[in-house]
């Protein structure tokens, strides 16, 4: 027996051994009444720690007017460059439509004055870029929740995809900015497609016509100029198959705050 072996021995008797240990604790514990009680609480307790720790259901906190950013200042693209979305804004994007599709019942194209005319939220939150910048805006929008609603995601939508208007350079055919959360995020009550910020009507450097906001989420994810919303299985053949623009560059898919 070479060294290596003996030591291979000992572990798998050590392995055994414990193995046994525990064998026996199972035994004399589950024939007592009060064992299956305590792994059942046990069990509701662990899921309340993981709500409250980890949890996708809780709320990003809520700010007051008081507390508003004098200024929301503009990060990224700040004026799309394509001819397409210059002729939208000249026009008051009166002609820009939201596709919504891939993987739903009933795709649709939603007018800039349907989506206002639907029920609205307004939220006051805290945006954190990961530039190390920080400010807090009022946002007003429609749940993304209720446009999900109109056009009924098949079983197989995981994800929720946002095309946007603006081209990032940098290669010859021109990438555009695009982003994705999952279901949950989608599904989640501050989770709005914003047309409103600070009362007026959200201006161009902040994303017009339409931005997304999904508020656990770093300021990355906050697709603005929204074009097309596409709900797929999964976002691995889009561009560079990472589920956003910043993240086919090496950034965090999931950018909880
Ligand atoms: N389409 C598009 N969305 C974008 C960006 C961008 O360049 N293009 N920049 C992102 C980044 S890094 C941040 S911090 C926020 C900035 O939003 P703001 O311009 O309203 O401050 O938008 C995000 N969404
Ligand atoms: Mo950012």
């Amino acid at each position: 027996m070479t060294p290596r072996d003996k030591s291979r021995r000992r572990l798998l008797l050590g392995a055994g051994g414990l193995g046994a240990m525990l064998m026996t604790g199972c035994d004399r514990l589950s024939s007592t009444e009060w064992f299956p009680k305590v792994l059942r609480s046990s069990e509701v307790l662990s899921r309340g720690v993981h709500q409250l720790f980890s949890s996708r259901s809780s709320m990003a906190q809520e700010f007051t007017e008081a507390d508003l950013s004098p200024t929301f200042r503009s990060n990224g693209t700040s004026m799309p460059e394509g001819e397409a979305y210059q002729a939208l804004a000249k026009n008051g994007f009166a002609d820009w439509q939201l596709e919504v599709g891939g993987l739903v019942e009933k795709p649709v194209k939603i007018s800039l004055t349907e989506l206002r005319a639907m029920p609205r939220r307004t939220q006051i939150t805290r945006h954190d870029c990961v530039e190390g910048w920080s400010a807090i805006g009022k946002w007003t929008g429609v749940p993304l929740s209720s446009v999900l609603a109109m056009v009924q995601p098949r079983a197989r939508a995981r994800y929720v995809v946002f095309h946007c208007a603006d081209a990032m350079g940098g290669s010859l055919t021109p990438e555009y900015y695009y982003e994705s959360i999952d279901m949950d995020d989608a599904m989640h009550p501050q989770t709005i497609l914003a047309y409103g910020l600070n009362d007026k009507d959200l201006p161009i450097a902040n994303g017009a016509p339409v931005r997304l906001r999904v508020e656990r989420q770093l300021g990355y994810k906050h697709a603005k100029y929204v074009m097309r919303i596409e709900l797929v299985e999964s976002f691995a053949n889009i561009a560079g198959g990472r589920g956003g623009y910043w993240e086919d560059n090496g950034y965090q898919w999931y950018a909880g705050i």
